[in-house]
């Protein structure tokens, strides 16, 4: 029998709204959730691979328990029971002798986050982190230091924007499925598109404008753009009167960075500098200076983010329409409540609140303690930094291959007594633990809902499709487990997902039923917008938007030190990473489609940088950085600054279970040195040098 099921894909972490055809248990079509007319009835081309997670041979397919040295592949295929009792018995081992605080959680954020949460608060430890410094935190803690919002509290509007400017947002390559066609979208309606990127990607080829900057230099960019949109007043004057505080001490400021100081450093001409500026002028406020995602990764992170968020007050594109919006909640929507949260339940107090990565205390006091400083992990274990670490559960995260410097992390990961991973492949941290805990594919389970928050607020739900091909089980399942076992299964008073559901529900006045029909359930009509003249609110001290940011001062951090100059050695370049359509991160590249698409990673290198080193094209070379070395393919082309070479993240596995991936291509971990912005908490990604040679 057919059926139709609306739920949300999870081949990356953008969860995209999805139908899904079944027919006697085997899936018949995967598209866009018709009901949301920005998917256009589409999905990407790792959505479209789902099938191919579904069916893999190579996938995770029941517990197992380490019988060889670590890394070394061999398992004993254990039952569920068996599993998860090790489990516990090794924590509580461990805990008698370290105290449980000696327990680290790490997952990328997802539908059981509540719960994960749950589950650290009722065991009593508070080493709980999550990708985001990994991927953002930079950008949630410039967002934080001017509007008192975190980033995942804003968005874009994309559709409605004239003119959005994108640094290394390679948009069309790393795809949001929604954000794409509203863009392409405003495109045909005439809105421009400048790209600010050392490498030309797909992005640059769709532009009105690209910019091929010098790698590492946006901020000085940033810093010109403002000294002429204040010079020239182009700025949205009544905007910033009514909204802003400490734009006199900006004026100042920018007054050195000029567009021809500007031209030295990032190669941009000036009169190119001038000329963005003047057409931003014209297309405010429905402008966009995309504050990324990711993007480019330095160590000047937190105020390259902050510049872009300032440009974006400066032009009052912040809450205009085709400019960036706060996302509206539930009671924005007019409900009393949201969705009901499993961890904002009473907890025993912790015997101590220090945590691994001083996040939110002494090593990180204004980065985001919802989220932790994911990088700080190999140096809490390594240097038993406040105290020694000892186990590590590892869900829907690969902190091997997702923090810089493959082999600190390796070393890392061998000082610990116990890893537990709960994810669906085999991968660098799966392959690395004593514990593997399989999870359904998202095909294959439900989650709890999620709220969308937005500018129609709405929750989603996430539904089982078809049966688990395994012998998996889902997260929200698993993690009861654990906690049963450790002692705190009071904290999670479900048997079910409809449990959960309507547990979750509670306070929304909505019922699991009301999902049916479409997968999801608006909480408002029309768009919410904030009255830009009298009804923002800005949750800083000050209630305006801070560019003298009080938390930063507050914390010793300036809110505008002077330009550093970023100079590239001769005979090196800054290497650079970064996604294509084709793959999620670290996950999909064992993926028997996606594989088939793209199945190993190429060193981008300038042709005449090339020529000089006497590289060919397509020709092996070997790259080496302070900390790690790999030989790939050359890919000679004049389409990178000279500055820099790229690869592709995701590539080099090291698991000899994933037949498709193994030892193809070289990982950026392995090269990456562990860079951070001391103050927003990311690492710098893209700012490691590396020398290149034949090899
Ligand atoms: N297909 C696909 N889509 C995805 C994802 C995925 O894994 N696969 N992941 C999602 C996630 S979690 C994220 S965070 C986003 C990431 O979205 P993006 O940040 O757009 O993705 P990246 O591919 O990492 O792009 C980084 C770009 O920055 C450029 N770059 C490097 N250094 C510099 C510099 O100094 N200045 C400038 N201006 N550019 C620089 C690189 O050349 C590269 O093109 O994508 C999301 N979408
Ligand atoms: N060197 C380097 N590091 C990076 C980046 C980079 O470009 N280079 N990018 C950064 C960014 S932007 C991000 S967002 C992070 C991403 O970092 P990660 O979240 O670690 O990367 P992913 O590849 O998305 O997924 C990690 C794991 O989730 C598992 N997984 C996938 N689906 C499921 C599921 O349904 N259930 C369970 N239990 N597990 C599942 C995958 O098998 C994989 O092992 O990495 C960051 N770190
Ligand atoms: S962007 Fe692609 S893989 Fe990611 S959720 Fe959307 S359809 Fe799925
Ligand atoms: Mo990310």
């Amino acid at each position: 029998m057919k059926k139709v099921v609306y739920t949300l894909c999870f081949m990356c972490s953008i969860r995209c709204p999805i139908k899904v055809v079944v027919e006697d248990d085997e899936i018949v079509s995967i598209e866009g959730n018709p009901y949301v007319g920005a998917m256009k009835g589409g999905v990407c081309p790792k959505g479209a691979a789902a099938t191919g997670l579904l069916n893999d041979t190579e996938r995770l397919q029941a517990p197992m328990i380490r019988t060889g040295p670590r890394g070394s592949g061999q398992w004993k295929r254990v039952s569920w029971d068996e599993a998860l009792d090790y489990t516990a018995e090794k924590c509580k081992e461990i805990f008698s002798k370290y105290g449980s605080k000696s327990a680290v959680w790490c997952e990328r954020t997802n539908f059981i986050t509540d719960l994960s949460k749950t589950f650290t608060k009722a065991i009593g430890t508070p080493n709980y982190f999550t990708h985001d410094a990994l991927c953002k935190g930079s950008v949630n803690t410039a967002c934080r230091s001017l509007f008192g919002y975190t980033d995942a509290q804003i968005s874009v509007d994309y559709g409605n924007t004239k003119h959005i400017v994108l640094y290394g947002r390679n948009i069309f390559e790393a795809i949001e499925v929604k954000a794409v066609n509203n863009l392409l979208d405003a495109m045909g309606k005439g809105a421009k598109l400048t790209y600010v990127d050392p490498r030309v990607t797909i992005t640059a080829a769709k532009s009105t404008r690209y910019l091929m900057i010098r790698p590492g230099t946006d901020l000085a960019l940033n810093y010109a753009l403002m000294n002429v949109i204040i010079k020239e007043r182009l700025f949205d004057a009544e905007y910033v009167d009514r909204w802003v505080d400490g734009f006199e001490k900006l004026r100042t400021f920018v007054d050195r960075y000029t567009p021809e100081w500007a031209e030295e450093e990032t190669g941009i001409p000036a009169n190119e500098i001038v000329a963005l500026a003047q057409e931003l002028g014209e297309a405010k406020p429905s402008v966009i200076f995309h504050y990324g995602y990711r993007g480019a990764n330095h160590p000047n992170e937190i105020y390259f983010r902050r510049s872009l968020l300032i440009l974006n007050a400066l032009m009052g594109s912040i809450e205009a329409k085709g400019g960036i919006f706060f996302k509206k909640g539930p009671k924005d929507a007019g409900h009393k409540a949201g969705l009901r949260n499993y961890s904002s339940q009473k907890f025993p107090k912790m015997e101590d609140t220090r945590r691994f990565d001083g996040c939110g205390q002494d090593k990180y006091p204004i980065a985001d303690p919802a989220h932790g400083v994911g990088g700080m992990f190999p140096l809490a274990v390594l240097n038993e930094d406040p105290y020694p670490i000892k186990v590590l559960f590892a869900f829907r995260f690969d902190p091997l291959y997702s923090i810089p410097d493959l082999n600190q992390n390796l070393k890392a990961l061998e000082k610990l007594d116990l890893i537990v991973s709960i994810d669906i492949n085999w991968g660098g941290i799966t392959w690395m633990s004593d514990v593997v805990l399989p999870e359904s594919t998202f095909l294959e389970r439900s989650d709890p809902i999620k709220m969308f928050p937005g500018l129609k607020p709405a929750p989603y739900r996430r539904v089982q499709c078809v049966t688990p091909r395994y012998d998996t089980k889902p997260g929200w399942w698993i993690v009861k487990a654990l906690a049963e076992r450790l002692g705190a299964g009071e904290y999670f008073p479900y048997e079910s997902i409809e449990d959960i559901w309507n547990y979750q529900l509670a306070d929304l006045g909505l019922k699991p039923e009301d999902f049916e029909a479409k997968g999801f359930v608006e909480l408002s009509d029309k768009p919410i917008w904030w009255d830009r003249k009298d009804g923002l609110k800005f949750k800083t001290p000050s209630g305006k938007i801070e560019f003298v940011s009080s938390l930063m001062e507050e914390h010793g951090f300036p809110s505008f030190p002077p330009y550093e100059k970023l100079e590239t050695p001769e005979s090196t370049f800054r290497l650079m990473v970064g996604r294509c359509a084709a793959h999620t991160h670290v996950a999909t590249q064992n993926n028997p489609y996606l594989n088939e698409l793209v199945s190993e990673n190429v060193l981008w290198i300038n042709n005449k940088k090339a020529e000089a080193l006497g590289i060919k094209n397509n020709e092996m070379v070997e790259v080496s950085s302070k900390v790690g070395k790999g030989t790939l393919r050359a890919f000679v082309t004049d389409l990178i600054h000279p500055e820099a070479v790229f690869i592709l993240h995701g590539f080099g596995h090291q698991e000899a279970g994933c037949t498709r991936s193994y030892k193809r291509g070289v990982a950026d971990t392995l090269l990456q040195e562990h860079i951070m912005d001391t103050i927003g908490g990311s690492p710098a990604l893209d700012h490691t040098l590396v020398s290149v040679k034949k090899a």
